[in-house]
């Protein structure tokens, strides 16, 4: 990480937040004020996801040209009440290929298609369980002493290492499916020129890296979200109509993009998403635009560089992301010692994304203050918390979010339109 990058050269004094003013979340680019849901969902919602691509995250492409299914293994898992299945999905394209492997624990107790959570991880599937009937990754990670990866690659300690952070047994109990997949099986995290993952897939003759405008390893790992709905979609035991998208931190961040985009997932939660994610860039508190560009120059597509140290002149803001997300349930979740992250800014941003929540009748996040910490606030469909703590997934944030999927993941209303896209 470049030293501008670093966690300790970050504004975390709130008398140093600038001045700023937002982009009015029903403000459409000519000025005009957006005041019915068609318009909405035939205009603005539209501009507002071109203007994230073009700005923010890149344009994503559809599926590969060709998709193939190999299951691994199945298994009876916790004691019988799941069933693991491991698959690997294959995508082929511009003659090139990749696949993903994906992680599947289906509660046994119900005999209908049940809801599910699905996230991507950063260390691999073997790092999410002890479960020993989980396959290695072998596939190229970041270096990561804690996460006993050598030379680049998960090692037979590496199991488990972030079991802490998926309540799989909660998750199962509570009659939930998990799915999961590991992040760099989509994109590896680092800046290669996008030689890697699945940007080869589509590129055009000659051309061997995104254009300025086109995805990011962001983008990749949203886009990998989406096949793994697809494939979701045709697993019978899954209700595909009420998938939750879950991720943390950089994956946070994906997992908005990812609901943002996508209509079919009925539900998303970002944690400690930060810059780039739940919070508001023109705070500039903690990470900023300049540094997440600086540390991580393959996380957005290269326009989003034109903000570094710009931020009033990028068209959008974070709020509006999470505005794309209505009418579905979305659950912004921080921390009280992850200044980098910016938790006020998670928090307004969930705020000024109300307005979208109330032209479709819903209402918005209901808290005048930024509330106390240890308290979760999921009775509407904007949900936020607030957990004590660091920059981390715990069993407590994984307690509150079943609870506000139990009470919001109902199944889309069939007769309500969706944007193809
Ligand atoms: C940090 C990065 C954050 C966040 C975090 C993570 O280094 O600056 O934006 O994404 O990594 O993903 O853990």
């Amino acid at each position: 990480m470049p030293s501008n990058a670093s966690p300790s050269h970050a504004n975390y004094d709130e008398t140093l937040v600038p001045e700023y003013s937002l982009p009015d979340a029903l403000v459409d680019e000519a000025g005009s004020a957006v005041d019915d849901v068609g318009a909405w969902r035939h205009g603005l919602r539209p501009e507002i996801l071109r203007l994230f691509e073009q700005n923010v995250y890149g344009c994503m492409p559809g599926p590969a040209s060709q998709t193939t299914v190999q299951v691994l293994e199945e298994g009876l898992a916790l004691d019988g009440r799941a069933l693991r299945r491991q698959i690997r999905l294959h995508f082929h394209g511009s003659g090139a290929h990749s696949h993903a492997d994906l992680l599947m624990y289906v509660p046994t107790a119900s005999s209908h298609a049940v809801p599910a959570v699905m996230g991507l991880s950063f260390f691999g599937n073997h790092a999410v369980t002890h479960d020993p009937a989980v396959q290695l990754n072998s596939a190229w990670m970041r270096p990561d002493k804690q996460a006993q990866i050598v030379d680049h690659r998960a090692t037979e300690a590496s199991r488990g290492v972030n079991a802490s952070r998926w309540s799989i047994e909660r998750i199962i109990d509570r009659g939930y499916a998990l799915v999961t997949a590991y992040c760099g099986d989509f994109d590896p995290d680092y800046d290669d020129g996008y030689a890697n993952g699945v940007h080869p897939l589509f590129y055009r003759p000659g051309q061997t890296q995104p254009a300025p405008d086109e995805w990011g390893t962001i983008g990749a790992w949203a886009w990998g979200l989406r096949r793994i709905l697809d494939h979701l979609e045709t697993d019978a035991q899954i209700d595909h109509r009420r998938v939750a998208v879950m991720g943390h931190s950089r994956l946070g961040k994906t997992a908005l993009w990812a609901g943002a985009l996508d209509e079919r997932f009925a539900m998303v939660i970002s944690n400690d998403s930060g810059c780039g994610g739940a919070a508001l860039s023109r705070r500039r508190f903690g990470e900023t635009i300049a540094r997440i560009n600086g540390a991580f120059p393959h996380w957005f597509c290269d326009n989003f560089r034109a903000y570094n140290e710009a931020e009033p002149s990028c068209p959008v803001d974070q709020h509006q992301l999470i505005g794309l997300v209505a009418p579905r349930p979305v659950y912004v979740a921080s921390a009280t010692d992850d200044g980098w992250a910016d938790p006020r800014g998670e928090y307004l941003a969930a705020v000024h994304a109300g307005p979208v929540y109330a032209l479709h009748g819903h209402s918005p996040l209901g808290l005048a203050e930024m509330p106390q910490g240890g308290t979760a606030h999921y009775e509407n469909r904007i949900a936020y918390h607030l957990r004590i703590g660091k920059h981390d997934v715990t069993d407590w944030d994984w307690q509150q979010w079943l609870d506000a999927a139990d009470r919001h993941l109902h199944p889309v209303d069939s007769t309500a339109e969706q944007q193809p896209r």
